[in-house]
């Protein structure tokens, strides 16, 4: 059977982007494959966190991957410092970075444009992230769109690794969502929603009340012709409502936008919300049950406990490949 594995960082509760993106995809694979999935704290940590925060953060994130529906039977849920395997591959990996190939990667502009102190961490983060995938020699991938850079970049360097020391690693590969690889910003349809946008308007979170969601989607931006279409270069915000209500409830985008036909954008953003709504709710029950349950600790306890077998056994292996220790 195939491996998946993937990861999100716990950097801030999850989003409806993140939901789409990422999770939705993860609940659909464990059936067909062995998936690993992975809170990635040492990555959160490439740009400063308040330690408390983070500490919630992380608990928050394992109770949301099971209250979307991660079942702990089927998948292994673990936290990556809890696997050290993951900084020792990550330390190789960098010896076979180079420098300009990680200066170029679009994440690493994006975060460090502007500020001073920028962590070197930030700059060596692709290598961290091709040692989760590598360790665990996962198949695929499945992440949303603004990852494909990483990917690319974990490709290479499995390549390179393999032609330097021997086939050892797995060549991955991405999987993006159908729909809803990439879900804007309710602000600037332009932007992708992130967890960490400072400006919450712009942002639903999986734990947003009913309210707060039928007000930040009433807020969004949109543009003034009334008409409910799918155009994303013209109508980036109506496409991106019509995006989110049709991956959440199924419905086609063509279906949609007969629904709406002739009705304005009162109408139609009620429909969203409605939509968001009824989708959250069952999930935000489950979460809250979750959070402070002793089963919480078993899982992720057992599932640390399975991914160092698999991890560590790989990194024996590439330290073997790459004359390290006593292993030859
Ligand atoms: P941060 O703002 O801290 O960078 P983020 O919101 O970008 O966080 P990540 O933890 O980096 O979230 O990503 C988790 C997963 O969600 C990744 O697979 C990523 O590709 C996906 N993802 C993030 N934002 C979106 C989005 N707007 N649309 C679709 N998928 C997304
Ligand atoms: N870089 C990713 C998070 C991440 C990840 C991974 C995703 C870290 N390691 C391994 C998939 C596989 C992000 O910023 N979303």
């Amino acid at each position: 059977m195939k491996t998946i594995f993937s990861g999100v960082q716990p950097t801030g509760t999850i989003t409806l982007g993140n939901y789409i993106g990422a999770f939705r995809q993860f609940t659909e694979l464990q059936d067909n494959y062995d998936c690993l999935f992975c809170i990635v704290d040492q990555h959160a940590i490439t740009v400063q966190q308040d330690p408390d925060e983070l500490a919630k953060t992380i608990r928050s994130l394992a109770a949301l991957y099971l209250a979307v529906g991660i079942d702990p039977e089927k998948s292994v849920l673990f936290i990556q410092s809890e696997v050290p395997a993951h900084a020792q591959a990550g330390w190789i990996m960098q010896t076979i970075s180079y420098i300009g190939e990680l200066e170029r990667m679009t994440q690493f502009k994006d975060k460090s444009d502007g500020k001073d102190a920028v962590s070197a961490a930030l700059l060596t983060y692709p290598p961290l992230m091709a040692a989760d995938i590598l360790i665990y020699n996962a198949n695929i991938v499945p992440v949303g769109d603004d990852q494909k850079q990483h990917i690319e970049i974990t490709r290479d360097l499995a390549d390179r690794f393999n032609s330097r020391y021997g086939n050892i690693l797995t060549i991955p590969e991405a999987r993006f969502p159908k729909n809803g690889a990439r879900i804007k910003s309710l602000q600037d349809p332009l932007k992708k929603m992130s967890k960490s946008d400072p400006n919450k308007k712009g942002t639903i979170t999986i734990l947003d009340t009913p309210k707060e969601i039928e007000k930040k989607i009433k807020s969004a931006v949109t543009d003034s012709d009334g008409v409910v279409q799918y155009d994303v270069e013209n109508k980036p915000g109506v496409s991106n409502l019509l995006t989110i209500e049709s991956s959440l409830s199924g419905v086609s985008i063509d279906e949609l936008v007969t629904k709406y036909d002739g009705q304005g954008y009162g109408a139609f953003k009620a429909g969203v919300a409605e939509a968001i709504i009824a989708h959250l709710v069952p999930i935000q029950e489950k979460y809250f049950e979750l959070l402070d349950s002793p089963d919480l600790d078993e899982i992720l306890d057992n599932g640390a406990e399975k991914a160092n077998a698999i991890a560590s056994a790989t990194l024996s292996k590439m330290e073997s490949a790459m004359g390290l220790g006593r292993k030859r």
